[in-house]
């Protein structure tokens, strides 16, 4: 049996944000293309409020042959099953274990609750389950790893560790709460089907879970907008436009839009670092990007970028920037990367810092 996840849709009342509803239609579409009957809503479905109710009821209604498994994130928390009149959804606001095929692992869907971590739920709940025979539910942080994080909601919210996974052993985790799509180890997060800002960039996913073999596949969510934020490093040169330029296609490239989600793409571009030539580096990234749109119509953000014009320093600062280019240098999370190390040494080149 497969079973869909997806989580964080945020939906607001009033067709505020109607792409986050068309979102969430999305994958329902195409799960019932694909013959999937459960899916599972892994909290933070509504934004805040009970009036977005009223509007999830009138997505998950046009699936009346689905069957919607519903835990409150810290968004919505306060929702009770009172509030829903549908019969395909089952909203689990305590701890529940639920088996939804005779041949495959239970569920434990831990709803989310505010002052506590997952350990201790699990503590409670997960000691009856067999090691490495159920799946976790829930909606939470993800400590396990630093470069999972929510910007949104600074703090930790609910959090799992390492050692609950290794105290209790589910066969796999899905949770909500980190709205990038991640996944380390045994550990998911689907992320929000629709970016709620531009710092939720790039493709966005829901995830089905086969539980004959427990592998994970992600598919695609065709959303009405996508959000790319990218950041280019300038190093003062004669070519820099031509490297820029160079750079903004291999970023493009990564994006791997088809020509119809390149219409629903809106862009930042940030250029931060030292140019002899602002105006001519302004003029290449408008007419490159003509045809895409840009994030609240912000055009491109040249601010951190500093004019420099002493041939001297800048014969230098060629110097220093082929001297880091030839380093063996592996980044990691307390290691900066080669561009920030050129940044720190242009500043003292320069005198200034960018
Ligand atoms: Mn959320």
């Amino acid at each position: 049996m497969r079973i869909a996840i997806t989580a964080d849709v945020h939906i607001t009342s009033d067709d505020q944000h109607p792409e986050r509803n068309h979102a969430l239609e999305d994958i329902c579409s195409q799960v019932l293309e694909l013959g999937i009957e459960h899916v599972v809503l892994a909290g933070d479905i509504l934004d805040k409020g009970v009036s977005a109710v009223a509007s999830l009821e009138s997505i998950l209604g046009q699936y009346s042959t689905l069957t919607f498994h519903m835990i409150p994130g810290n968004h919505d928390a306060h929702l009770t099953s009172e509030m829903f009149a549908l019969e395909n959804l089952h909203l689990y606001t305590t701890p529940a274990i639920k088996q939804l095929a005779p041949d495959s692992f239970p569920i434990l869907f831990l709803p989310y609750t505010p002052a506590a971590s997952m350990g201790d739920l699990l503590q409670k709940h997960a000691h009856c389950l067999p090691p490495g025979r159920w799946y976790l539910i829930s909606h939470g942080d993800w400590t396990g790893s630093l470069t999972a994080w929510n910007p949104l909601e600074p703090g930790v919210y609910m959090p799992l560790t390492r050692s609950d996974i290794s105290a209790y052993q589910p066969a796999r985790v899905l949770l909500g709460h980190i709205h990038q799509p991640f996944s380390s180890g045994i550990v998911h997060f689907p992320g929000s089907p629709c970016g709620l800002d531009i710092s939720e960039t790039g493709q966005r996913s829901y995830i089905l879970l086969d539980t004959s073999d427990n592998t994970i596949l992600r598919k695609p969510v065709h959303t009405d907008l996508l959000y790319f934020d990218e950041m280019f490093f300038i190093t003062p040169f004669e070519n820099e436009e031509s490297v820029f330029l160079e750079n903004l296609w291999n970023r493009i490239d990564t994006w791997n839009l088809t020509e119809e989600e390149r219409k629903t793409a809106q862009i930042r571009i940030r250029m931060k670092g030292y140019s002899i030539n602002r105006e001519k580096l302004a003029e290449v990234v408008q007419s490159a990007l003509e045809g895409y749109r840009f994030y609240k119509d912000e055009g491109p953000d040249l601010s951190g970028l500093l004019p420099v014009s002493d041939p001297e320093l800048t014969w230098i600062a060629g110097q220093v920037v082929q001297r880091v280019q030839d380093l063996d240098w592996e980044p990691s999370q307390d290691l900066p990367t080669k561009d920030e190390i050129v940044l720190s040494a242009l500043a003292v080149v320069y005198g200034i810092e960018s």
